[in-house]
């Protein structure tokens, strides 16, 4: 586990915070979480066009989007009808130790990008509740992610994200702007089919 780094007011980078063998054992639950809530594809409102990421979310409340319903958090996974797998205890911890919010996370947003995948620049405000910070775990490939400030179109930064990284946005950075550029095909083993899977922490509501 490096050490953490400000990145900029609000975001925190934690280089290796999880090692090999932690990376494995939250592969195993994520692949578990999978079977029971299979990956997606959603689509973006209005035009139905398809991500190119895949997603699947763990926890009460989960991130969805289709043309006709739009961006938001429901209870219940799009395709089968059933409720998301629970969070993992491993992930709780995490945001108990670096998220400093009282509540705990709601929502974990679970995106595999496949070798070509990536997210254009955006910010996430789909959750009510922008005083909880979000807390985002990478795993697979490296990526390269870019970050800028809180108005579309303002310099950016970008940062090369490894298997094992934790980033913490809270503050002003928790509406910046960001998106993954690529992924750097072949750069880890730990997924057998290659790609990079990101996870996000989000409180989604103002705690009770
Ligand atoms: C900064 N995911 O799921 S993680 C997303 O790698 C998303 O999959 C990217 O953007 C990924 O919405 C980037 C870093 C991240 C995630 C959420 C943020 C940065 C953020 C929300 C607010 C501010
Ligand atoms: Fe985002």
């Amino acid at each position: 586990m490096g050490r953490a780094e400000f990145l900029r007011p609000g975001m925190v980078y934690h280089p290796g915070w999880f090692d090999a063998a932690g990376q494995g054992e939250l592969l195993a639950q994520l692949r578990a979480a999978v079977a029971e809530a299979p990956l997606f594809t959603p689509t973006m409102p209005k035009t139905g066009k398809p991500f190119s990421v895949a997603m699947t979310n763990l926890g009460p409340l989960g991130w969805v989007s289709d043309r006709q319903g739009g961006y938001r958090y429901q209870s219940t996974h799009p395709e089968t009808g059933r409720p998301w797998p629970a969070l993992p205890p491993v992930l709780l911890q995490l945001w108990q130790k670096v998220s400093a919010y009282p509540h705990p996370p709601e929502a974990c947003l679970v995106n595999l990008y496949r070798p070509g995948a990536r997210m254009g620049l955006h910010q996430d405000r789909d959750e009510t509740d922008f005083a909880a910070p979000i807390v985002s775990v990478s795993l697979g490939d490296d990526a390269l992610f870019r970050h800028g400030g809180t108005t579309r179109g303002g310099a950016t930064q970008s940062l090369r994200l490894c298997s094992g990284d934790v980033l913490v946005f809270g503050g002003e950075a928790r509406l910046c702007f960001h998106g993954i550029d690529r992924i750097y095909p072949g750069t880890s083993t730990l997924l057998k089919d290659g790609g990079r899977i990101n996870l996000t922490l989000r409180r989604v509501t103002p705690g009770p």
